[in-house]
């Protein structure tokens, strides 16, 4: 043990903290009279994990691909709202506004995002929290080539998104530049429907369902965190591999 560095034992303490917590009965986060115990506890653990999956993804370890015959059909929807009330945005006059740390904020029509060179199809794994997994198919634009194309400056920590439906969530740059996190304008060989995230939503296969925003209507490039719909509400902010 005496060659733990002063940062090996502060992991250590708190992993045995993590394990306190769920193991120790008389640990009781749920005091009453301190009801921010618990959660300044949790938040705290959790933002100790953002920076463990942080350290351990690669731009280079690839998500999973399928072959078509494993496609998930029916496709299954989610979102915070039940089906029938998903956002519908006009096509016609749908803009992808920019904002943040980006040379050229101009937003882009579904023509011009549509006419873009190098639009990749994936065959992936949507997982969500709530224990359910599907298998789809999403095309579209590289996110790397759309943040280069704009001159997003890369150097910046987040890329943020807001969505029709007053969703909203946020990335890591360097997931943002992994070479299979899209912009996708299809889903199943098809423009994407409304329920499934019309006219244009983020597909990133390293991530959880929830980091993958539906008819995204703002892109933004900050170091300012700028949290999600679910993430605010106490789920671990990275959720990736
Ligand atoms: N705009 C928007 N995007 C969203 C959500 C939402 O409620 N609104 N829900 C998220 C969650 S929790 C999941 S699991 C996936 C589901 O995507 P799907 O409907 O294409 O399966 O969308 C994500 N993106
Ligand atoms: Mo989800």
């Amino acid at each position: 043990m005496k060659d733990l560095t002063p940062t090996r034992r502060r992991l250590l303490v708190r992993a045995l903290a993590l394990g306190a917590l769920t193991t120790l009965p008389g640990c009781n986060y749920e005091d009453p009279t301190n009801p921010d115990l618990a959660d300044k506890f949790l938040h705290e653990m959790s933002s100790f994990d953002d920076r463990v999956q942080q350290a351990l993804f690669s731009r280079h370890t690839l998500a999973p691909t399928f072959a078509a015959s494993q496609i998930t059909q029916p496709p299954r929807f989610n979102a915070f709202y039940d089906i029938s009330q998903a956002p519908v945005v006009d096509p016609a006059t749908f803009k992808l506004e920019l904002g943040g740390q980006i040379q050229n904020r101009q937003p882009w029509t579904l023509a011009q995002l549509q006419a873009l060179p190098g639009q990749q199809s994936q065959i992936t794994r949507l997982i969500c929290v709530e224990g359910w997994r599907v298998i789809g198919q999403w095309s579209g634009i590289v996110l790397a080539d759309f943040l280069r194309r704009v001159g997003a400056d890369t150097s910046c920590k987040y890329v943020s998104f807001k969505c029709a439906d007053g969703y909203y969530s946020s990335i890591d740059m360097e997931s943002a530049l992994h070479p299979q996190t899209i912009l996708a304008l299809q889903f199943l060989g098809a423009p994407l429907t409304p329920a499934f995230g019309a006219p244009v939503r983020l597909r990133i296969p390293t991530k959880l369902g929830f980091k993958n925003p539906k008819s995204v209507v703002y892109l933004g490039v900050t170091n300012v965190y700028p949290g999600g719909y679910w993430e605010d509400q106490g789920y671990n902010w990275f959720s990736g591999s």
